[in-house]
């Protein structure tokens, strides 16, 4: 990830062949600072990502980037008990390779590589199901630009409902509703550190942040994960909020070729409630250029009815978290995740 060459590699396949949805019509589009954001993570190791390439074409070439699969280091608390282990993701075959059995073989030895290290445990999410889901988590969805959702085929238009109505139902301010409210900077990682790890504590399966991770994941950063704080008038930080920014690549669509999603990413409702910040989290997507705000009802998200008075429509995707050798007793509720993984 520090060669700009390596680093386009592992963005063009992952922009060629990464995840999905079950029509293909949307396939994830992570863009190159986004990936070094996410793969140089406090205490990241080159060997954690690992790829394979096709056979060398010739003499001090390179062979064509075919897999790729990632982990970084995170000190996860699991039902109460601090586990150290990796986050996996990125795992990727290139088209014409699948199916014949490269996945396991880059767990397998992504495994082995983490294992080097003396750790043991790992967590991951996929769409897909596999054995045995620690939890399920539902994907919330609420338009910006219904014009253009709808153009994609991302949302469906409401069959009784012209397309001005359908604009003005979204309509949003155009400035955040709340005072107090300014980007985080690197000023305010000591007290965010300490209101999100006091917040986390209340889920079961959540991270525990240092302050280098705070620094690392949660200070503003254009265009890749917009944070906030919203302080009182004595200047306490009374709130945190952020999202990131992973924009679709929409497949053979003549008159669009990207869009622009904003995810839900961690937040701390203080003195505000989590409608209200959600709110906060509308507004600045869309003034941003965003298409649509994507949730799981995780955290304090689990409520419909928080969701549909934010006029967000249930997606049809569905996101299982796992474990890697760690058992928990029962299944744990989406409202015990306060996990989420890019
Ligand atoms: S989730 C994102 C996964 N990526 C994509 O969906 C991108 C598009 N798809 C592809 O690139 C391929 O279809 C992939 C499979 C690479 C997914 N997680 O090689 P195959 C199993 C785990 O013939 P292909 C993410 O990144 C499948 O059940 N296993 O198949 C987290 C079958 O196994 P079995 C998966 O389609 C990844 C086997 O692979 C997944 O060519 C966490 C078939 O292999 C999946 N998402 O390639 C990985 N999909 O026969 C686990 C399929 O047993 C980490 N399979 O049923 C475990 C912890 C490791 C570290 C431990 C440290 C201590």
């Amino acid at each position: 990830m520090t060669s700009d060459d390596v680093l386009n590699e592992v963005h063009d396949l992952l922009v060629q062949h990464y995840v999905e949805d079950d029509d293909n019509l949307f396939r994830f589009a992570y863009s190159r600072a986004f990936l070094r954001w996410a793969l140089m993570a406090p205490g990241y190791k080159t060997s954690w990502m690992c790829g394979v390439r096709a056979s060398s074409t010739g003499a001090g070439k390179k062979g064509k980037l075919l897999g790729f699969i990632s982990a970084i280091p995170t000190h996860m608390s699991v039902t109460g008990t601090g586990v150290e282990m990796v986050e996996i993701n990125f795992l990727c075959v290139h088209k014409k390779l699948r199916s014949k059995r490269l996945a396991p073989v880059l767990i397998k030895e992504i495994t082995r590589r983490v294992n080097l290290c003396g750790i043991w445990q790992a967590v991951y999410t996929a769409g897909v199901l596999l054995p045995k889901p620690v939890a399920e988590c539902q994907y919330w969805h609420r338009p910006l630009n219904p014009q253009k959702l709808i153009a994609v085929g991302f949302s469906a238009q409401h069959p009784r409902r012209t397309m001005a109505k359908t604009i003005k139902l979204y309509e949003l301010p155009a400035q955040p509703t709340v005072t107090g409210l300014r980007q985080m900077e690197e000023r305010d990682v000591a007290a965010v550190t300490l209101l999100l790890g006091a917040y986390l504590e209340g889920f079961k399966l959540a991270p525990k942040f240092t302050e280098e991770d705070v620094r690392h994941w949660l200070v503003h950063q254009e265009g890749v994960v917009s944070s906030y704080v919203i302080e009182d008038a004595d200047g306490t930080v009374t709130d945190f909020f952020s999202f990131y920014t992973l924009p679709s690549t929409v497949i053979g669509n003549a008159e669009y070729s990207e869009l622009k999603a904003a995810y839900m990413f961690y937040m701390v409702p203080g003195k505000h409630g989590v409608e209200e910040i959600m709110r906060q989290v509308l507004i600045l997507a869309k003034s941003s250029g965003h298409d649509v705000v994507n949730a799981l009802d995780l955290m304090e998200m689990q409520e419909r009815d928080l969701f549909e008075r934010l006029k967000f429509g249930p997606g049809d995707g569905t996101l299982h978290f796992y474990l890697f050798n760690w058992r928990v007793q029962d299944k744990l509720e989406p409202g015990d995740i306060g996990l989420v993984m890019l």
